[in-house]
C-alpha cells in the first residue's frame, strides 16, 4: 500500500488538480469513483456554492473526494466553515500560507494538504500540522510559483518528512514514474483531466486543449506578484502587450476578471482564460476519467518494471 494512497483512502496515489469553474461535482465523483482524488476547485466562490458541490458529490460517490481552498479568495474563511461543517475527507489549499486554518481543520477531522512552490513554504506548513504536502512546478496551469517540478519535487522531499505530492507537468505514466524517482510518492494531475469526458467545460476550450503543443502555454501577470499559465489565444497577446505599456495592478486584474468563467462557460476561446499547464501537447484524445487513471497506473507500471 503507497502512503498517499493510504492516507487519502484511495485506490490509487492519484490526485485530480482542482480547477476552478471546471472541476466540479461531475469530474470529481468521475475521479473518485475511478480510483484517485477528485477534488471541487472553488476558485472566488463562496461556502453555499461548496455545500451544494459536496452534496451533488455525495449523491454521484461514496468515495473520499477533496475542496480545495483559495487562500487569496476573500471567502476563504467561508469555504473553511463550509468544508468543516460538511465534514469534507480532504482539503488542499492554494496560492498562499494556509497556516491559520490548519489547526480548525485537523480538529474537525480533514486531511491537510496544502499546495507549496517552495520547500520554504513546505517546512512551515509542515511545522503547522499538514498532512502531506503537494509540491507543485511552474509547469502547471493556473496560479504558479517559480520553480520546476523537476528541482522542487527532490528539495522538498528533503525539507519535509510528511509525503510529497508532485504536480505540474505531470500527465501521463511516464511524468508520474519520474515524480516517485524524484522522492514524491503520489502525483496531482490537472490538464489531463480537461480532455475527460466527465469534464464539462465548454467544447471550443477542450478543443484547444486537444490541439496544443508543447510551446503553447504563456504566463501572464507575472507582475501582479499573481502569475498564471494559460493557452496562448487572442487574450494573452493582448494582455502580454499591456504589460509591456506598465498597466497598473488593478486595471489588469480588472481586465481579467470574469475571463475563466469566458472559457468555461462561455466557449470563447479567443478571450476567454484557457487555463492548462505545460503538460497540455501530452493531451491528445478525450477519455473517462477512470480511463485516464487507469492509463496512468499502466504507465507507471511500465516504467518502472
Ligand atoms: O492555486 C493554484 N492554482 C490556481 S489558484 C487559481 S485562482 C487564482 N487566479 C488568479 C490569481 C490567483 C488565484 C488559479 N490557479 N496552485 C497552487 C499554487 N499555490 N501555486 C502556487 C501557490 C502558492 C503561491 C504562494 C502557494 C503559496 C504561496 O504562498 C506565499 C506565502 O504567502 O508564503
Amino acid at each position: 500500500m503507497n502512503e498517499v494512497a493510504e492516507l487519502l483512502g484511495v485506490r490509487y496515489p492519484v490526485l485530480q488538480g482542482a480547477m476552478a469553474w471546471v472541476s466540479e461535482h461531475r469530474l470529481v465523483a468521475a475521479v473518485s469513483n475511478g480510483g484517485g482524488l477528485g477534488i471541487i476547485g472553488t476558485g472566488a466562490a463562496d461556502g453555499a456554492f461548496v455545500r451544494d458541490q459536496v452534496r451533488k458529490t455525495r449523491e454521484l460517490t461514496d468515495k473520499p473526494f477533496g475542496v480545495n481552498i483559495v487562500i487569496l479568495s476573500p471567502f476563504a474563511d467561508d469555504v473553511v466553515k463550509a468544508v468543516i461543517e460538511e465534514k469534507v475527507p480532504v482539503v488542499t489549499t492554494g496560492a498562499g500560507n494556509p497556516g491559520k486554518y490548519i489547526d480548525d481543520l485537523k480538529a474537525a477531522g480533514v486531511v491537510v494538504i496544502p499546495v507549496v512552490p517552495s520547500a520554504a513554504l513546505a517546512k512551515r506548513v509542515e511545522r503547522a500540522g499538514a498532512d502531506a504536502v503537494v509540491a507543485e512546478g511552474c509547469e502547471a496551469g493556473g496560479h504558479i510559483g517559480e520553480t520546476t517540478t523537476m528541482c522542487l519535487v527532490p528539495q522538498v522531499a528533503d525539507a519535509v518528512s510528511v509525503p510529497v505530492i508532485a504536480a505540474g507537468g505531470i500527465a501521463d505514466g511516464r511524468g508520474a514514474a519520474a515524480a516517485f524517482m524524484l522522492g514524491a510518492s503520489g502525483v496531482q494531475v490537472a490538464t489531463r483531466f480537461l480532455s475527460a469526458k466527465e469534464c464539462v467545460i465548454s467544447q471550443a476550450y477542450k478543443d484547444r486543449v486537444l490541439a496544443a503543443s508543447d510551446t503553447d502555454t504563456v504566463v501572464t501577470g507575472r507582475f501582479t506578484g499573481h502569475p498564471v499559465r494559460v493557452l496562448r489565444n487572442k487574450l494573452t497577446r493582448e494582455m502580454l502587450a499591456k504589460e509591456k505599456e506598465e498597466i497598473s495592478v488593478e486595471e489588469f486584474e480588472e481586465l481579467m476578471s470574469g475571463t475563466l468563467r469566458k472559457a468555461v462557460v462561455e466557449g470563447d476561446a479567443d478571450y476567454g482564460s484557457l487555463m492548462a499547464g505545460q503538460s497540455a501537447g501530452l493531451v491528445t484524445k478525450e477519455q473517462s476519467a477512470a480511463e485516464i487513471i487507469e492509463d496512468i497506473m499502466e504507465g507507471i507500471r511500465k516504467c518502472t518494471r
